[in-house]
């Protein structure tokens, strides 16, 4: 394809122009560098570290490439014996696919025919090859001194205790279960138990509202909640199941009924005695879970059956619920663990992401223990009780591989045991990027910057360590299977050093296939705006040696340190507000966050706009999406800047939003010009 021929042409050139650049800019790594010398900044990796990856050269990443492009039904069918299948999947149809909406429906399928489970790929093919007393999970807690481990016999065990009470309530294949837990042992358990039975999991991250909660009870019907009672983060108490009690109240309320509640006493932050409790349709884990059989036998499922929902936000109010199924996705997730990370089995191997997002599906569950890695699990946050707590924890487990957002890096200091890093979540600056590296891994540790998305299912663009050079900032090139295009506003595929919108052309195998309920969604959001291709939502430039370097979204999407969180939902959340007539939420650029949120409110007419009332617009948004979501900046308005036909003008929103007061550009469209200056007045009041 012309695309893989592109890359390799310009990154040959790459390999051999670096090796001769590096002595002129090695010593200067640590230097701020000039925007416009970002190309030409490279860190050329070690031959040690090149002689022992797994893809120790360019050159074998593109024969590889190119087969996956070339080939991919071949390319695939290798990667995927690995694992167990009851069955094959058809030789002769690997995967069918289109996306094209002008021509048929959207559709996308790998393995079909298979039958697999990938619960059992995950812990009893390991066990059964020898690797039952490896450590599967290492878990430490909240507070400092207290942790806990399960090999992966024992992980086995826990997993078919909870899959047989499943069952046994009547849970079935195909059966949605909403698990609202915090980063416990039992969060990941709870995911294999679903899947080992076919039940689609839909873990909702702990920090969402009992209203976030609620919409997505009502969309996926769970048979049963999990949750926890209480949770300690820092040195607060959060009430988890206070919040699944008024979300299965507002829940009711839509006729969405859910007849059981199964709660774990999470006794370090809180006894059971307090909990309030519903008799009949709660039941406490520890009363029951351990009284069941520790054999579970496995449900096979179709590759293309459902393996999990994880809501997401969009760029309208109701957040899409991403549907994953199990045979592609499994040997996405697994291949690109250990590809992007050079995973050795000696690894320790930490990711810092909760399960509550995609990083924490995919990679601190289902990629890793699908090579049988041994994977640190983290209850707490970072910085507490003091933002050494990171180090210390790379330090006790002797961690290996670090995977963790940008914003994380919070005292920055190097750990002897690092051998790989990875970032992921945002775009890196190129300065964090040399903190990550020279400081944290001691300019001895690659970076994989990954770039992907909770529709991606795994890596899409991502260094492979040791292969080749790395520019910081730059997430690289494209993983194998995968064929990147920057497209311009028409949708036509430039070629070359360029920049605009990021598609992918083609599908590969971790690609979710709809969003729950509502395919036309699908089509719409990801396959309509530039027919032919997949749709990223993130801009993108291609520098003259075909590195990727991402530009974040296009759409109305912010990215908090790296949570997504679409402006509609905090402007519905707002509007909410018995006082705020209009809101206009945009994100502009943070030191820490990556981007943080603004909001523009109108209010009620002869309401004042007092201390009060912004605080507690910001609560308003605590409470109906989550702390994560809460606005940095409430700037009262005494109107909106709107075009004659009604729209907000958000172009110029977010320039006054960010300041850029000299680039507001035209403004003649609006429909009332002066509210510009008025707004200009207002913005530090
Ligand atoms: C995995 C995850 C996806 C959005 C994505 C992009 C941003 C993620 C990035 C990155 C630049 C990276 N993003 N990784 N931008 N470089 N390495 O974060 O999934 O929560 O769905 O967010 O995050 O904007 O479109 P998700």
């Amino acid at each position: 394809s012309s695309i893989s021929n592109s890359i390799a042409n310009s990154s040959y050139s790459v390999n051999t122009r670096t090796r001769t650049r590096k002595m002129v800019k090695a010593v200067s790594l640590g230097d701020p560098l000039l925007a416009e010398d970002q190309d030409e900044a490279v860190v050329v990796p070690s031959d040690h570290l090149s002689q022992q990856a797994l893809v120790p050269s360019l050159r074998d990443y593109l024969e590889m490439y190119k087969a996956s492009i070339q080939d991919p039904g071949r390319f695939w069918s290798e990667i995927a014996s690995q694992f167990h299948w009851e069955r094959k999947w058809d030789p002769d149809h690997v995967f069918s696919h289109n996306l094209d909406v002008t021509k048929s429906q959207v559709h996308i399928q790998w393995f079909k025919g298979g039958i697999t489970n990938i619960s059992y790929n995950c812990l009893d093919r390991i066990v059964e090859s020898g690797g039952g007393d490896k450590i599967a999970l290492f878990w430490e807690a909240n507070d400092p001194g207290s942790d806990a481990s399960l090999t992966y016999k024992q992980l086995l065990s826990r997993v078919c205790q909870l899959s047989n009470y499943l069952k046994d309530i009547g849970v079935k294949k195909g059966d949605a279960v909403v698990v609202y837990l915090p980063m416990l042992m039992e969060l990941p358990i709870t995911m294999l138990a679903c899947a080992r039975i076919g039940a689609v999991h839909s873990v909702v991250f702990a920090g969402f509202s009992a209203e976030s909660l609620a919409q997505r009870i009502i969309d996926c019907k769970p048979k049963l909640v999990i949750t926890c009672n209480a949770v300690k983060r820092g040195s607060k108490i959060i009430h988890l199941k206070d919040i699944v009690d008024a979300a299965l109240l507002l829940s009711a309320q839509t006729n969405v009924s859910v007849d059981r509640c199964l709660v774990f006493e999470n006794e370090a932050a809180m006894k059971r005695e307090p909990t309030k409790w519903q008799e009949g349709r709660d039941i406490w884990w520890q009363d029951v879970i351990p009284e069941y059989p520790t054999h579970c036998e496995v449900e096979w499922v179709d590759a293309e059956d459902p393996l999990f929902l994880l809501y997401t936000s969009g760029s309208t109010g109701k957040p899409k619920g991403v549907l994953h199924t199990t045979g592609g996705y499994m040997v996405y997730t697994a291949i690109t663990f250990k590809y992007a990370f050079d995973y050795k089995p000696t690894d320790i191997y930490w990711c810092t992401a909760d399960c509550g997002w995609i990083t924490g599906h995919s990679y601190v569950t289902y990629g890793p223990l699908l090579n049988g890695a041994s994977v640190v699990v983290f209850e707490g946050s970072p910085n507490y009780p003091d933002s050494g707590r990171c180090w210390d924890i790379v330090d006790k487990y002797k961690v290996t591989i670090f995977y963790t957002a940008p914003t994380l890096y919070v005292t920055r200091y190097s750990r002897k045991s690092l051998r790989i890093l990875g970032s992921v979540g945002e775009p890196i600056n190129p300065s964090a990027w040399r903190w990550f590296y020279n400081v944290v891994g001691d300019s001895r540790c690659p970076i994989s910057d990954t770039w992907w998305q909770t529709e991606t299912g795994g890596f899409m663009i991502t260094p492979l360590p040791g292969a080749w050079p790395q520019k910081p900032g730059s997430a690289t090139f494209p993983f194998f299977g995968v064929q990147p295009v920057i497209v311009d506003e028409k949708g036509v595929e430039i070629e070359g050093e360029c920049s605009g919108y990021l598609c992918v052309k083609s599908s590969w195998p971790g690609a979710f296939r709809t969003l729950y309920g509502d395919h036309e969604r699908y089509e719409t959001t990801y396959f309509k705006p530039f027919p032919g291709y997949y749709f990223t939502g993130d801009g993108c430039r291609r520098d003259k040696d075909g590195y990727y370097w991402l530009t974040g979204r296009v759409d109305d999407v912010i990215n908090v340190s790296g949570h997504r969180i679409g402006t509609a939902e905090v402007e519905s959340a707002l509007v909410s507000h018995p006082q705020c007539a209009e809101a206009a939420v945009v994100g502009v650029e943070h030191e820490v966050k990556g981007q943080a949120i603004y909001a523009f409110v109108t209010l009620v007419e002869g309401v004042p706009y007092t201390e009060d009332l912004r605080k507690s617009l910001i609560l308003t948004v605590r409470k109906q999406i989550g702390a994560f979501a809460a606005p940095d900046k409430i700037h009262w308005a005494p109107g909106l800047p709107k075009t004659r036909s009604g729209k907000i003008m958000r172009r110029i929103l977010r320039k006054i939003a960010s300041r850029q007061l000299n680039e507001l550009g035209d403004t003649s469209t609006l429909a009332e010009p002066n509210i510009v200056d008025q707004l200009i007045a207002l913005a530090d009041c």
